[in-house]
C-alpha cells in the first residue's frame, strides 16, 4: 500500500479524500495555493506544500508544481479528487512518467472517454444503449441535413469535445440546421479548440440517471447502483439522489448490470460513472466520467462503501474487484449547499461569521467549513454537502428538511432556502420532474 499521498484538490474533497487516508493509515501531502492557507485540509494532512497564487491556472491546474511537491514530499500517489486535473490526460500521463501513481484510470481510458465521440463508440461496441444520431462526427451540413432526416426534428449537434452541457445547439427544424450547424462548429472550436461535432435525436424530457462504477484494471468490475440526477440548473446539479424513484428494480439491475459489464470489458480501473439519459422507459448513454464526482457519497450511504478507499486500493494493485452488487440500503439524498445569491445565483464569498452543522441519525455532512472561514471567491461555490439516509425515500425528505433547517451558515448567502422550496413541492415528493423541472418551475 501507499505510504504517503498527495491530495491535488481543494475544499470539501480534499478533507473527503484525506479522511480516508487517515483510516486506511496513509500520510497526506496537502498542496494549496495562497488564498487556502487556513484550508481545514492543510491542518488534518501530514504535510502541505503551497503550489502557487490563487487563480487555479498557477495553483490547482499547475501540473509542474503538483508533480515537484510530490517528489519533495517522497509522496507515492497522487489523488485528483474532481474538477482541475481529474480528467486530464495529459496529466494523468506526466504522473506515471514522473514513477508516482495517478489515482484513476489509464491516461489511455481518460482520453477516449473525454473524446465523446469515441466514448459513444466504445459504449455501443460493449453493449450499452445509446441516442440515435450520427456515427462519429458530423462534417458537413449536408450530412447534418441527412442524417436529421433520417432520425427527424429536433436534433442535437454536440461538441465532440464538450461536455456538462458546453457546446450543445438544438436544431428545430431542417430550415435552422445551416446557422446552427455553423454556430456550434465555431464555439466549439473557440471553447475546447476543435471544431469536431456529432449529432443525436434531442430528447425532450428525459432523466439523468448515472450508474457508479468500480474497476481493478485486471477485467473486473462492479456496479454500486445509480444516482438520479434530474435537479440541476444551468449544468450544476443541486440534488442527487439514490436509488431513482423512477426505476423498477429490473429495468435497474438491467442497466446497471450493462455498465459493470462495459467497465469489465474495458479492463477500467477506478471509480468512472455511466451517464445515461431515462425517457419512456428506454436508457440512453451519452457520457462516461473517468473520475470521483461530486455526489458520490449518495451511492456510498445506500452500498455501504468507502470509493475513495475502493480507489486508492485498485490504484495500488491491492484490491481484486468481485463483481457482486452491493445490498442497497434505503434511500440517499445529497443537497449541494452554494455560497450564492438567492436570487441572482451570483457566487457569494466572504467570511463564514457563525457555523453551525446539522447531524443525527442518518445525516453527514462534507464540508471544510468552520466559523471564521473566508471563503475565497477563486474558485467554484460549492461550500458543503449534506447527505441524508433513511429507510425510504419519504423519510430521506423529511429528515432532509429537518437538517436544513437546523443547519446555520451565517456571514455569507447560500442556497438552503432554495433546497427547503424543492424539497416542499409535490413534484419533488412524487417524482414527477424532468432535467428542466427546476429551471422551468421553480426558479
Ligand atoms: C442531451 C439532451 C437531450 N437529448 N442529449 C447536457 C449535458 C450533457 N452532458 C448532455 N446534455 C444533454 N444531452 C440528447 N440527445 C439534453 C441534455 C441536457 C441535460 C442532460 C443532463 C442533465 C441536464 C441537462 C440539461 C439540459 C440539457
Amino acid at each position: 500500500m501507499f505510504k504517503k499521498i498527495l491530495i491535488a484538490n481543494r475544499g470539501e474533497i480534499a478533507l473527503r479524500i484525506q479522511r480516508s487516508c487517515s483510516e486506511m493509515g496513509i500520510a497526506t501531502v496537502a498542496v494549496h495555493s495562497s488564498a487556502d492557507t487556513q484550508a481545514m485540509v492543510v491542518q488534518f494532512a501530514d504535510e502541505s506544500v503551497c503550489i502557487g497564487p490563487p487563480p487555479s491556472a498557477e495553483s490547482y491546474l499547475n501540473m509542474r508544481a503538483i508533480i515537484s511537491a510530490a517528489k519533495i514530499t517522497g509522496a507515492e500517489a497522487i489523488h485528483p479528487g474532481y474538477g482541475f486535473l481529474a480528467e486530464n490526460a495529459d496529466f494523468a500521463e506526466m504522473v506515471e512518467a514522473h514513477g508516482l501513481c495517478f489515482i484513476g484510470p489509464t491516461c489511455e481510458h481518460i482520453k477516449t472517454m473525454g473524446d465523446k465521440i469515441a466514448a459513444k463508440k466504445t459504449a455501443l461496441k460493449l453493449g450499452l444503449p445509446i441516442v440515435p444520431g450520427s456515427d462519429g462526427a458530423v462534417k458537413s451540413v449536408e450530412q447534418a441535413s441527412l442524417i436529421a432526416d433520417k432520425i427527424n426534428y429536433p436534433v442535437l449537434i454536440k461538441a465532440a469535445s464538450g461536455g456538462g452541457g458546453r457546446g450543445m445547439k438544438i436544431v428545430q427544424k431542417k430550415q435552422d440546421m445551416e446557422e446552427n450547424f455553423a454556430l456550434c462548429r465555431q464555439e466549439a472550436l473557440a471553447a475546447f479548440g476543435s471544431e469536431e461535432v456529432y449529432i443525436e435525436k434531442y430528447l425532450p424530457s428525459p432523466r439523468h440517471i448515472e450508474v457508479q462504477v468500480c474497476g481493478d484494471g485486471k477485467g473486473n468490475a462492479q456496479h454500486f447502483w445509480e444516482r438520479d440526477c434530474s435537479i440541476q440548473r444551468r449544468h450544476q446539479k443541486v440534488i442527487e439522489e439514490a436509488p431513482s424513484s423512477l426505476l423498477a428494480p429490473r429495468e435497474r439491475q438491467k442497466i446497471c448490470e450493462q455498465a459493470q459489464e462495459c467497465s469489465a470489458k474495458l479492463g477500467y480501473r477506478g471509480a468512472g460513472t455511466f451517464e445515461f439519459l431515462y425517457q419512456d422507459g428506454e436508457f440512453y448513454f451519452i457520457e462516461m466520467n473517468t473520475r470521483i464526482q461530486v455526489e458520490h457519497p449518495v451511492s456510498e450511504s445506500i452500498c455501504g462503501v468507502d470509493l475513495i478507499a475502493e480507489q486508492i486500493l485498485v490504484a495500488a494493485g491491492e484490491k481484486k474487484i468481485c463483481s457482486v452488487a452491493p445490498k442497497m440500503l434505503g434511500h440517499a439524498i445529497e443537497l449541494r449547499i452554494n455560497a450564492e445569491h438567492p436570487e441572482t445565483f451570483a457566487p457569494s464569498p466572504g467570511v463564514i461569521e457563525n457555523y453551525h452543522a446539522p447531524g443525527g441519525l442518518g445525516v453527514r455532512v462534507d464540508s471544510a467549513l468552520f466559523r471564521g472561514y473566508k471563503v475565497p471567491p477563486f474558485y467554484d461555490s460549492l461550500i458543503a454537502k449534506l447527505i441524508i439516509q433513511a429507510p425510504s425515500r419519504k423519510i430521506c425528505i423529511e429528515r432532509a428538511m429537518r437538517a436544513l433547517n437546523e443547519y446555520a451558515i451565517e456571514g455569507i448567502n447560500t442556497n438552503i432556502a432554495l433546497h427547503k422550496k424543492i424539497l416542499a413541492t409535490s413534484e419533488f415528493a412524487n417524482g414527477k420532474y424532468d432535467i428542466h423541472w427546476l429551471e422551468n418551475s421553480l426558479v
